[in-house]
């Protein structure tokens, strides 16, 4: 009798233990402008070894609209939303939780750069005749929808610059995860996202309690 309660707090706790977990995996950006000139688009997908993204170049980055045509376009994760009607202007500054500042990024000491230059870490976009280009691929290291606790990825922007004027930007939608009520981030200290966390570690809690007591129950019956 005892066991066979015992049985059932078990496959309780499998249950509960098996429930869905809300793991940040995958955002995108569509970075353009208010009269959508430029249009790219970008994918970021959790990989072991960091961060997976993609670009690819729809629109808009031309030879002839470059300023620096051999430099091409930087661009960035800046610290926050795009403003209305594409105010690129309040997405703030580049993502850089480790206060690195400003300094030119040397893509073979990562220490050296921004967590969110990534042309700085990964090169510019080079400009083509018709704007467009096939997909650019790379793993970014440093970057994670969840670390660090001061400055994950989640509620942020993607913003491409032309000789340093920010002409097209779009936020980064983390699938999965919602911007706490009221918290407005205005710098790259942003606090840990809490909209998911809660969720699962309560299932964690009511998990390890119902496991628990199967450990005392089988105690009782030896
Ligand atoms: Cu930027």
């Amino acid at each position: 009798m005892l066991f066979k309660s015992a049985t059932a707090l078990l496959a309780f706790a499998g249950l509960v233990a098996a429930a869905p977990s809300t793991e940040l995996k995958h955002g995108s950006a569509n970075v353009t402008s208010l009269n959508g000139e430029f249009l790219v688009h970008f994918t970021f997908d959790k990989v072991d070894a960091g961060m997976n993204i993609t670009l690819t170049g729809l629109k808009g980055l031309t030879l002839n609209a470059a300023i620096n045509k051999t430099a091409g376009y930087e661009y960035h994760i800046h610290v926050t939303p795009v403003g209305p009607n594409y105010g690129c202007a309040a997405t703030g500054g580049h993502l850089d939780p480790f206060n690195v500042g400003p300094a030119p990024c040397n893509p073979t000491n990562l220490t050296s750069c921004q967590t969110g230059d990534l042309s700085g870490k990964h090169g510019n976009i080079l400009p083509t005749q018709d704007g467009t280009f096939p997909t650019i691929q790379y793993i970014d290291t440093q970057l994670s929808f969840t670390e660090p606790a001061n400055g994950p990825m989640v509620g942020r922007s993607v913003v491409i610059h032309n000789n340093g004027t920010r002409i097209a930007c779009g936020d980064l939608v983390v699938d999965g995860y919602t911007a706490p009520a009221g918290n407005a981030t205005t710098t790259g200290a942003a606090t840990k996202p809490t909209g998911t966390d809660g969720k699962s570690s309560a299932t964690k809690l009511i998990g390890s309690v119902a496991l628990t007591g199967v450990v005392a129950l089988f105690m009782m019956a030896l």
